[in-house]
């Protein structure tokens, strides 16, 4: 089997509402698709959800990067052979959304081509895992209504609450939540770099005393001292997400002791290099735990199947909601969440099927 086409395809697609965290705000989903075709006829799909925030990538520059950079060494490859295809994809650096997408659809491929989900390929640790949801910035108000909403319609019980503004309006809303949602339920909170150090290491304990179980990014994390003195000094356990995006960041930021938790996410890693960091974690005994890039229902159907495929990642809540911010999208059947848990797809490779209607509506190329 060889790879005979390669395509990006721009999309817009509105949101209900505006999605807002420390390092900044999303208010519509300009993702891309990339769809792969084999000489035998099997289409493979990934999505890249571009954070130029985070990571510096655009709509603009993955389609660039994906057709001028990628298409060339992946026209022609054998679709299975993902480290020959990493290392060529490799050559260029950075462009994370970009090759998380070509490195979901090989293996969207590899999935249909064996008759065998992607779950399964990966180890069928689980068919299903528990869902988080991520809560936006807001007035405490808002933010206890919609946690309050993903509890009462989908049943969920872990919520991610971003932080990272001014103390006292982080603590107030992380006090509200506690009170409207109860003691039972996971709280863990995501500051995407908002704080300096010292601020960090206060809130850090305020955190710790409303039961919040992990800190993601406090700080920037090249503030290296700043962030080793709040890991130091925080009861609960930083997590690195922008820190930590490849295998070799991960190493240095765990050695460094710049986190003790790690966030993987399938957008920016693919499902190869989110099982190589996931390896390398469960040796190291650190736990890792699958983030949301602000996902389509393509990236929360891979995500799905990254936490229900290796064992470290499906004893945790997966983060899978924010595609429920967005008034719409190009898959045939939406994801599920009910009962707080969300199922991985039983169909060969990732199961998502596009609707043509609607990839037609939304494509803007
Ligand atoms: C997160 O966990 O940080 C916000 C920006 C981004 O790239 O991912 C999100 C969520
Ligand atoms: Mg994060």
């Amino acid at each position: 089997m060889k790879i005979r086409s390669v395509e990006a395809i721009p999309l817009a697609i509105p949101y209900r509402r505006p999605f807002a965290f420390a390092s900044g705000k999303v208010t519509a989903a300009d993702h891309v698709l990339v769809r792969i075709t084999t000489d035998d006829g099997l289409v493979g799909v990934g999505e890249a959800p571009p954070r130029p925030y985070t990571y510096g990538e655009t709509a603009a520059s993955v389609v660039a990067a994906v057709r001028d950079l990628f298409t060339p060494v992946l026209v022609g490859a054998d679709p299975f052979a993902r480290e020959r295809i990493r290392a060529d994809l490799g050559r260029t650096v950075a462009n994370n959304a970009a090759k998380g997408a070509v490195d979901t659809a090989l293996w969207d491929l590899a999935g249909q081509a064996c008759g065998q989900p992607v779950h399964v390929l990966l180890g069928h640790a689980a068919d299903e895992v528990r869902a988080a949801h991520m809560i936006g910035l807001g007035t405490p108000k808002e933010m206890v209504a919609d946690a309050a909403g993903m509890r009462d319609e989908h049943g969920v019980d872990a919520f991610k609450i971003k932080v990272g503004r001014e103390l006292g309006v982080d603590l107030a809303a992380v006090r509200a939540l506690r009170a409207e949602l109860g003691e039972h339920v996971e709280l863990y909170a995501d500051a995407n770099r908002g704080w300096d150090a010292d601020t960090a290491i206060v809130a850090s304990r305020r955190l710790a005393d409303h039961g919040v179980s992990m800190l993601e990014e406090p700080n920037p994390a090249d503030d290296v001292l700043g962030r080793r003195r709040i890991v130091a000094a925080s009861p609960i356990p930083v997590v690195g997400d922008e820190s930590t995006i490849t295998l070799g960041g991960v190493a240095r930021s765990l050695l460094d002791g710049d986190s003790e938790a790690i966030s993987v996410k399938v957008a920016r890693t693919g499902f190869t290099d989110s099982a190589k960091i996931v390896g390398l974690c469960e040796g190291l005994g650190v736990t890792t735990v699958i983030g949301n890039q602000i996902d389509g229902m393509i990236g929360t159907v891979a995500s799905v199947a990254l936490g229900c495929g290796l064992r470290a990642l499906a004893r945790h809540p997966v983060e899978v909601t924010n595609y429920l911010l967005m008034a719409d999208d190009v898959l045939v059947d939406p994801p599920v969440i009910a009962d707080g848990r969300i199922a991985a797809r039983q169909a060969p490779g990732l199961g998502a099927t596009i609707d043509p209607d609607k990839l037609a509506h939304y494509r803007l190329a």
